[in-house]
């Protein structure tokens, strides 16, 4: 009998439950439900509908109880930085507000009056993003005090589900590095930083490995979905996951975790906090094995999601890609410019941001998508110039994986813009991270390595060449 690993991705765009199995040495994959997400405004905030995601989790448990096919494990991963918090009874206290909230401008201040912007890359590693938690916090300090004096513990987003399917709190370790308040050395808290900080130390949970079980269902909710399964923490960060799924052996890989954001870096064993790494923006998030993930955050496929939310809602990202493939236009914009985290309209800040640089102004969906794909791989290009010369090696070919692994056209145009072949897939990484997470929990899977192998077995790589 097939034991059956159930893995909860939920992105910043949708959501899905992904159920697997291993089967002649493959790893296999059922699509179980799939649902939509986003930022939601309320009270002139960007906040998460945690109520309507935790409705949609339970959901696609029940779906698998449906198919009779009942997971050993459940994981839940979800993007970084953002957290709700709860008191003491387990209540959620006030909104979890989504890192595109504009509630931390200048929140970047109040935190360099206490510990400078140097001495806090030096010691977390972390690119300065203004949505870490960190910044989050201090915003909170002023927004809403009352709140984290009643708060118990901020829970990270994954950490949170976790909390409600099993009463059990815990903080999981590549999350919880996203916040910029984790020492790379020591890979717990930073608890000097948080008490310079004054964020109270009884919030912050103990740090927990991926990997690692931290209980089962609780009895009301065996009841309502049917069955009853543990909880096994995968590294819930969803990008630490989808590095897992990366199909290479080598120990020098090179990848682009493609999705709502571009996360392009490597892997190394220590944590560069070098003042050159800071300079070029590298982030070192925690990864699982207790490696770093060595990259950068680029604004990515969110610039292509919101063009065709305002102009094009009814085309698909494949149409889009061949309308882009057809324009000439030669216009290109930084695609790492914070300008585009969150305006108000995408499409005029693109043709705005032409428009300063006296380049031509892209006018509809194709010619605004050609910018943006065109604009992403010439960023891709320079960051592994900066890849390569912050870690002195040298890098063959790019893995991109994630749901942007998809588009053929921007793999092709990333393999023209690095002069490196680009080997495109899994689609579903994050998800198939997880999974591994939990089967290697399990004994099913040997190590990160023979996952890895297992994934390159398993599922369809495409090559691109320059
Ligand atoms: P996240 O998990 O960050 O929400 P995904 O990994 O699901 O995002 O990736 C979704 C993105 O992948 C879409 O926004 C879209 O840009 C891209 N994508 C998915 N399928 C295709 C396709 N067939 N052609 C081009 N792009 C695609
Ligand atoms: C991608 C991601 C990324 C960033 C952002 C906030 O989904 O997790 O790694 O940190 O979301």
């Amino acid at each position: 009998m097939s034991k059956y690993y159930l893995a909860v991705d939920i992105g910043a765009s949708s959501g899905r439950h992904i159920l697997a199995h291993l089967e002649d040495g493959r790893m296999q994959l059922e699509e179980i439900h799939r649902f939509p997400n986003g930022m939601v405004r309320r009270q002139g905030h960007l906040a998460w509908d945690l109520i309507q995601l935790f409705e949609e989790i339970k959901r696609g448990m029940i779906k698998c109880k449906e198919m009779g096919k009942i997971p050993e494990s459940v994981g839940i991963d979800s993007w970084g930085v953002d957290y709700a918090l709860i008191d003491r009874d387990g209540r959620r206290l006030g909104e979890a507000y989504g890192y595109r909230d504009q509630r931390t401008g200048g929140a970047d201040e109040l935190v360099y009056k206490k510990i400078s912007e140097d001495q806090l890359y030096a010691r977390t590693g972390i690119q300065k993003q203004i949505f870490n938690t960190i910044y989050q916090l201090a915003a909170d300090q002023t927004m809403r005090p009352q709140i984290l004096e009643q708060a118990d513990a901020m829970l990270m987003i994954p950490d949170y589900f976790h909390f409600l399917l099993s009463g059990v709190k815990a903080q999981e370790y590549t999350n919880a590095t996203t916040g910029q308040l984790v020492d790379p050395k020591s890979r717990n808290w930073d608890w000097d930083l948080i008490d310079r900080l004054g964020y109270p130390r009884r919030i912050f949970q103990p740090m927990t490995k991926p990997g690692t079980c931290i209980g089962e269902l609780l009895p009301e909710l065996q009841e309502e979905i049917g069955f009853n399964c543990k909880i096994v923490l995968p590294a819930s960060h969803d990008t630490a996951s989808a590095v897992m799924a990366v199909p290479s052996q080598d120990s020098n890989l090179l990848y682009i975790s493609s999705g709502t954001w571009s996360l392009m870096g490597t892997e190394l064993e220590e944590a560069n906090c070098s003042p050159e790494s800071r300079a070029a923006n590298f982030t070192n998030e925690g990864g699982y094995n207790d490696r770093f993930r060595y990259l950068k955050n680029i604004m990515g496929l969110w610039m292509i999601q919101s063009v065709r939310k305002e102009i094009a809602p009814d085309m698909s990202f494949a149409e889009i890609c061949r309308l882009a493939e057809k324009e000439k236009i030669k216009s290109l914009v930084d695609a790492n410019d914070p300008r585009f985290l969150t305006p108000a309209s995408m499409a005029r800040e693109v043709q705005t941001a032409c428009e300063e640089k006296g380049q031509e102004v892209p006018q509809g969906i194709g010619q605004l998508a050609s910018v943006i794909y065109n604009s992403l791989a010439v960023c891709y290009g320079r960051t592994i110039q900066e890849l390569e010369a912050v870690n002195g090696v040298s890098y063959e070919r790019i893995h991109v994986v994630g749901g942007g692994a998809n588009a053929d056209y921007l793999n092709q145009l990333t393999a023209r813009a690095t002069g490196r072949e680009v080997l495109a897939g899994p689609t579903e990484a994050t998800a198939i991270g997880n999974i591994l997470a939990q089967m290697i929990a399990a004994d099913q899977v040997e190590d990160l390595q023979a996952g890895r192998k297992l994934i390159r077995d398993s599922f369809e790589i495409r090559s691109y060449q320059p």
